[in-house]
Formats: C-alpha cells, sequence, structure tokens
C-alpha cells in the first residue's frame, strides 16, 4: 500500500470520534497525540501497515461494573466503577484510581491512553491502564469510605493482579483509600502481593512514592531550565490544586529556592504574596488530609493570603506555572495570559491540565511546556519502583530511591530532548518529544508480537 493511500490526520481524528461518541476528553488526548505521531510516522511503514496508533487509541478493554455500598444512615447507594486496560504491550497494565463526580468512561479512557505513554516514557516495564468510580468522598466518615471501597475491589479484585494489572490513588484516592482496598483484595484472595502501589510503608510501600510525582514534576522543571542556562531559584510559581501532587511540588519550589504564591482547589485559589513557604504547605497538607478541609480556609489561617472563590491562578504574575488539580483547568486565553504576564515553563503536574487551544498557545510562544504525560512520571516510576521491592520482598533506603526519581526525571527529559527537537532550532518541543520517545517504545514492542 502507498502511504498516499493512508487516511490522513483529520480522517484519522473524525474516526476516533465517530467511534467514541461524547467521549470529549478521550478524543482530545488522542488528538493531541496524533498531532505529532502523524508526522512522525509519515515515513515509517510498518506503522501503519500495523496499525498500531489505531490500536494505542482502541483500549484492550473496559470493565464497568457497579457498586453498591450503604451509607451511615442506612440508604443504599449506587456508583459506577471501571477499569480502562488501555495497553500491555511493554509490562501489566499500571495506573491510578480515582474517586470523583465527574468520573466518566472518556475521562479513564483519556487518562488509561496517557498512561500508555507515560509508563513508556519512565523505562520501566509497565502498560498503561486507569480506574475509578463516580464517588464523592468528600463529606464521608471514614466507615463509608470502607465500605465504598470495600464494594469496589469486590468487583475489581477479578480484573487486577501484579503481573495482571497493578492499580495506584489518583484524585480522591490515597493513602486510606489503598489501604482498605488493599485489606479487601487479600481477604478475598488469601494473597499477599504488589497488587496496589502507593501503600503504607508498613505493608509493602515505597518510601517516596507520596512526594514522588509533585518532586518529579519540579525536577523536570529543573531539567528544563537547567538546559537553558536557567534555574528554579528565586523563581515566582503558581501552584493549582492543593491535594497530593499540588503540595509537594510546592514543596520541593521551596527547597530549590522559588517562591509559591498560589496554591487552589474546586471552590476557587488562594494568592499569598508573603509566600506559601515549608510551615505553611505542612499546614495545608494536614488540612487537606486529616482535617480534610477547603484551601478557603488558609487565608483565615495566615492573613497575608487572599482567597479568590470560584477563580483559577493563572492571571497572578509569575516565572512559572505548575497545574496539579484536574484536566483542562487551563485553556486558551489563561495560556495567553501567562504568556503576556512573563511566565517561562510550565510543567504539567496534573494530566492534561492545559486544553487543546491552551497546548497550542505555549507551543507557539515557544515557551518552556512540558505535557503531564513526561513531567509527572515521577510518580507512578516510584510505583514501578515499588513493585519491584514488592517482587523481591525489600525495601530500598531513601536516599536510593530519592537518587532514583532524579535519575528517572533526567532520563524522561532525555527522551523527551532527543524527540522533540528540530533541525535549526534549539527550543525543544517537549510535547511532541514525549509523544514520539513514548509511542515508539509501545509501538516496537506490538511489532514484535505481530497482529494481537
Ligand atoms: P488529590 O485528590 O490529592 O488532589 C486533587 C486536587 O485537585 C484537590 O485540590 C482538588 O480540589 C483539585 N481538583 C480536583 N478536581 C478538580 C476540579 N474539577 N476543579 C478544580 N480543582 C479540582 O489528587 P492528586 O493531587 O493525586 O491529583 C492531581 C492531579 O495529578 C490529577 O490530574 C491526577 O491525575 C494527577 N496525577 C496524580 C498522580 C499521583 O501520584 N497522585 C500521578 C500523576 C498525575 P478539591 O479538594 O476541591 O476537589
Ligand atoms: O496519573 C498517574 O500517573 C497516577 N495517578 C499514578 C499511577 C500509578 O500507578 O502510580
Amino acid at each position: 500500500m502507498a502511504l498516499s493511500d493512508h487516511v490522513d490526520l483529520n480522517g484519522f481524528i473524525e474516526g476516533v470520534k465517530r467511534r467514541n461518541p461524547g467521549q470529549p476528553e478521550f478524543v482530545q488526548a488522542v488528538t493531541e497525540v496524533a498531532e505529532d505521531i502523524f508526522d512522525f510516522i509519515q515515513d515509517k511503514e510498518q506503522y501503519h501497515k500495523y496499525q498500531i496508533l489505531r490500536r494505542i487509541a482502541e483500549p484492550d478493554r473496559v470493565i464497568s461494573f457497579r457498586v453498591v455500598w450503604e451509607d451511615d444512615n442506612n440508604n443504599i447507594r449506587v456508583q459506577r466503577g471501571y477499569r480502562v486496560q488501555n495497553n500491555n504491550a511493554i509490562g501489566p497494565y499500571k495506573g491510578g484510581i480515582r474517586f470523583h463526580p465527574t468520573v466518566t468512561e472518556s475521562v479513564l479512557k483519556f487518562l488509561a491512553f496517557e498512561q500508555t505513554f507515560k509508563n513508556a516514557l519512565t523505562g520501566l516495564p509497565m502498560g498503561g491502564g486507569k480506574g475509578g468510580a463516580n464517588f464523592n468522598p468528600k463529606g464521608k466518615s471514614d466507615h463509608e469510605v470502607m465500605r465504598f471501597c470495600q464494594s469496589f475491589m469486590t468487583e475489581l479484585y477479578r480484573h487486577v493482579g501484579q503481573n495482571i494489572d497493578v492499580p495506584a490513588g489518583d484524585i480522591g484516592v490515597g493513602g486510606r483509600e489503598i489501604g482498605y482496598m488493599f485489606g479487601q483484595y487479600k481477604r478475598i484472595t488469601n494473597s499477599f502481593e504488589g497488587v496496589l502501589t502507593g501503600k503504607g510503608l508498613e505493608y509493602g510501600g515505597s518510601l517516596i512514592r507520596t512526594e514522588a510525582t509533585g518532586y518529579g514534576a519540579v525536577y523536570f522543571l529543573e531539567n528544563m531550565l537547567t538546559r537553558v542556562g536557567n534555574s528554579v531559584e528565586g523563581k515566582r510559581a503558581i501552584i493549582s490544586g492543593s491535594g497530593n501532587v499540588a503540595t509537594h511540588a510546592a514543596e520541593k519550589i521551596v527547597q530549590l529556592g522559588g517562591k509559591v504564591l498560589t496554591l487552589s482547589d474546586s471552590e476557587g485559589f488562594i494568592h499569598d504574596p508573603e509566600g506559601i513557604d515549608q510551615e505553611r504547605i505542612d499546614w495545608v497538607k494536614a488540612h487537606k488530609t486529616k482535617r480534610r478541609g477547603r484551601i478557603a480556609e488558609y487565608a483565615d489561617e495566615f492573613k497575608s493570603a487572599t482567597f479568590h472563590a470560584g477563580e483559577r491562578p493563572w492571571g497572578v504574575e509569575c516565572d512559572i506555572a505548575i497545574p496539579c488539580a484536574t484536566q483542562n483547568e487551563l485553556n486558551g486565553r489563561e495560556a495567553e495570559t501567562l504568556v503576556a504576564n512573563g511566565c517561562i515553563a510550565v510543567s504539567e503536574g496534573a494530566n492534561m491540565p492545559t486544553d487543546l487551544e491552551g497546548a497550542h498557545v505555549f507551543k507557539k510562544a515557544q515557551i518552556l511546556f512540558a505535557p503531564g504525560k513526561a513531567a509527572n512520571a515521577g510518580g507512578v516510576a516510584v510505583s514501578g519502583l515499588e513493585m519491584s521491592q514488592n517482587s523481591a520482598r525489600i525495601s530500598w533506603k531513601e536516599a536510593e530511591l530519592q537518587q532514583l526519581l532524579k535519575d528517572i526525571m533526567s532520563g524522561i527529559h532525555e527522551r523527551c530532548a532527543e524527540h522533540g527537537g528540530r533541525a535549526g532550532s534549539d527550543h525543544i518541543d517537549y510535547v511532541r518529544g514525549a509523544n514520539i520517545a513514548g509511542f515508539k517504545k509501545v509501538a516496537d514492542a506490538m511489532l514484535a508480537y505481530g497482529v494481537v
């Protein structure tokens, strides 16, 4: 078949839209990747012949199930749970579980698709998957969360296993939820195995897994800045979110001598011109995890700060932006504001926080722009290290793991730089680099397997 007989990019995207009606987030994630991959595979006949991108953009399977549980008032509640197993060409399916009212099949399919490329970029043997439920942990008692997690795992356990699919945390799923789910898996199967990552240190968890995503996003940022002779030191950073990723990104910015001006949640953002230092970050961590409080209360606690209800932080002047809340939280207009305000670098702690228009603005302005699949890969990378420790039945020391995380993030940066450059320009397009490097590894494994 001549290359001209292959469907073009627009035809491909039209097909993705037709096959996935009502799934805008999934179509968006595939479009962003396809824009770069179509260019890359122009002259690579085998990827066309074996329909590699078309196959990666069709999950191996989507499992959907009813999760029924009883609340504290004895009401019977019904939620929908999912596991999307996107691709296991290079290792067991691996990716987080999200509990949030906005969870849909489209959201989890986009996340599992992105995860496939991200996991490949880490250099570790992990395929891509994602799961979750439209359950809202906010305002629920510990017992309600426990009953929900147990019910969720009572179906999920059939589909996962240390060599099959290894879930972890994501929005709304942290140490507490992983504990309840691991306990239920162990109870049902009578098998103590590394079926989940992000576990407590007492029962097979790894040191620095909690910190890894946020720290990794800042290491990636530092790598980008170092390459152009700059650094985090003295820079003003605005961060969205106030959960696991946001608070640890903030911590690492402060450790590297930067100043953090904002944090947010789904109700608005706080702006603290004095800077959110380690003591204040510790307060936010305890407030969000132990007290399950809202970020608005930061402004009651620290008088230098203001709370901006219903707004996002992107209008605050900064050098660096680190979106760490959720998908599509930074649009084209906000991207233009950031660029106009002199922002030089964006490192995505969240998955697909910048929408397609926003990503095009950053690409056009040629600022340093690290997509989530590269910048936030530190979390899943340390999950991979947790799997290795579980298999070997050992625990590595903190210093060792800190170094491995740094090395893995530098390795991802190098892979992106290798594929994201253009002849005649010194600028690295990290989106293109991440898409191509991730695709190539998965694609070459798929070619080795033939048509399966
Ligand atoms: P958490 O649940 O710990 O925190 C999520 C934060 O984002 C909260 O501050 C939450 O505010 C905010 N948020 C959630 N949904 C929305 C929304 N619709 N609009 C505005 N704010 C929102 O989750 P994580 O920190 O773990 O995850 C944050 C992002 O990082 C996600 O995109 C996740 O996929 C990604 N990620 C996470 C990894 C991990 O290891 N945990 C690894 C790689 C990526 P509120 O309290 O109001 O809901
Ligand atoms: O989006 C992600 O990479 C995660 N939520 C972490 C996945 C994992 O398996 O650690």
